[in-house]
């Protein structure tokens, strides 16, 4: 994306999109992280062949995985968090220190995949001299630096929740070596210039600075939250439901309800559950599409899916089972019977279910956020890609009871924006000011409750 940034604009311009899903390698599931950076140096190189005048590059991605280098070399492709080799560190790292406790330290909701958990069962972490998470290392690549942008190095459960700073005493009790733990850095501050061979190809010389590389830290930036009284909900493969906080929440209430606190922009807390979003559509229309050697037009099966009539199965969209890839209609075909409901007879009929089951997860962690917080939430901001989704907008809106502002889709990738021209002198300094022009260039769209 390029971003385009003044006193009353805030404008993107997709440069290029290309498919990222898991790889099944011999030991289990990998990103195919060699082609991501191939498609990276192309699309930078497009960039900047579109609009000469760009000044920096940021970066985000998904949280927690990471790649592993020895003398500047990848030693493998990424594992992918949907690997289910993660079980097996979670029983370990809770053997070292119980789960309450190091909820206490990190604040983070339990996440099979969270990286402390991949650490203790990664044979090669030994064999590293360096562990980057995937922004970090897609900025080392580029400039030649190891640094940990907080926002993200906050989802790995190594560090401190109310310090920001690497729980040194967790990763060694925990025999994760320090090559894990890489310098800090926060959003806005320059990581480097891109290596000279990288400048040459890409066509400018540019700096990389380090943004909310956490992509849910960056979409926070640009949810055009007015009042600490609404709720978020960045909806992409995953729906992240929450508030933002600036004391943490760590109690017992907090970790029964698996609520996490990570650290987001300018030090807020991210006080947020993760509710499997889009993932339970896209597999599921993946799935299909294969059986059919076809593709699906997904709008037309929403559209089929809003004229759905009658009772609608619900299913509880955060099932275990659901999370890693697969043939999805027959595993929430399988939850339904478990639990006595009837499956949907129509492929419409189907995503309805889907659409509302995840509807109700929202509207049942909104409602969790605001007890937990000790807010009177009167509203929710939608952002990502899910806000296209009518369907899923209006079902929140009814089964919340609140009204939806849906948009901006691209928050992401806003929020990557805004916190750079920030750094360069050419956006506002508070986060109040950024998301009240991110309100007046992308004004949302309103669902009310019925
Ligand atoms: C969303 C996301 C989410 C994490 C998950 C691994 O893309 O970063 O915040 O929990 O991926």
């Amino acid at each position: 994306m390029i971003g385009r940034v003044g006193p009353d604009t805030l404008d993107l311009e997709l440069v290029t999109r290309f498919p990222n899903g898991p790889v099944e390698l011999e030991d289990g599931l990998h990103w195919d992280f060699d082609a991501l950076y191939g498609h990276i140096i192309v699309g930078l190189a497009e960039a900047v062949r579109r609009e000469p005048a760009i000044e920096s590059i940021g970066i985000d991605s998904w949280a927690v995985d990471y790649g592993l280098l020895r003398d500047g070399e990848l030693l493998a492709q990424p594992f992918h968090y949907r690997d289910d080799r993660t079980e097996r560190g979670v029983a370990k790292v809770h053997e070292i220190t119980p789960f309450a406790e190091l909820y206490q330290r990190n604040g983070l909701q339990f996440l099979p995949f969270n990286t402390l958990y991949q650490y203790r069962v990664d044979e090669r972490l030994a064999d590293a001299d360096t562990s980057l998470l995937i922004p970090d290392l897609i900025a080392y690549l580029l400039t030649g630096i190891s640094v940990a942008e907080r926002t993200n190095a906050s989802t790995t459960g190594l560090l401190g929740v109310r310090s920001g700073e690497w729980d040194a005493e967790l990763a060694d009790r925990l025999e994760i070596p320090s090559t894990a733990l890489p310098a800090l850095v926060d959003p806005g501050s320059v990581i480097g210039m891109l290596r000279p061979e990288l400048a040459a190809r890409i066509g400018k010389d540019l700096p990389i600075i380090a943004v909310g590389s956490h992509d849910t830290a960056s979409a926070v930036v640009a949810v055009p939250l007015s009042s600490p009284n609404s709720a978020y909900i960045s909806c992409g493969t995953w729906g992240l439901v929450g508030v933002e906080l600036t004391e943490p929440v760590l109690t017992d209430a907090a970790r029964e309800a698996n609520f996490t606190h990570e650290l987001g922009v300018d030090g807020r807390y991210r006080f947020l559950h993760n509710v499997t979003g889009l993932w339970l559509l896209s597999e599921t229309v993946r799935t299909w599409e294969s059986e059919d050697g076809a593709v699906i037009d997904l709008p037309e099966l929403l559209d089929a899916a809003s004229t759905v009539t009658g009772d609608i199965a619900l299913f509880d969209a955060n099932d275990a089972s659901l999370s890693a890839p697969g043939d999805m209609p027959a595993r929430i075909a399988a939850v339904l019977r478990a639990d006595g409901s009837e499956v949907p007879d129509s492929r419409a009929a189907f995503a309805r279910t889907i659409v509302e089951s995840i509807a109700v997860a929202f509207a049942t962690a909104v409602q969790t956020a605001a007890d937990l917080s000790g807010r009177r939430l009167d509203s929710i901001h939608l952002v990502g890609g899910g806000s296209l989704n009518r369907l899923l907008c209006q079902a929140t809106a009814d089964r919340s009871g609140l009204p939806v502002l849906a948009g901006p889709v691209e928050a992401t990738a806003l929020g990557n924006v805004l916190v750079q021209a920030r750094a360069l002198g050419a956006a506002p300094a508070t986060l109040e000011e950024l998301r009240a022009l991110v309100a007046r260039t992308h004004g949302p769209v309103r669902f009310d409750p019925r």
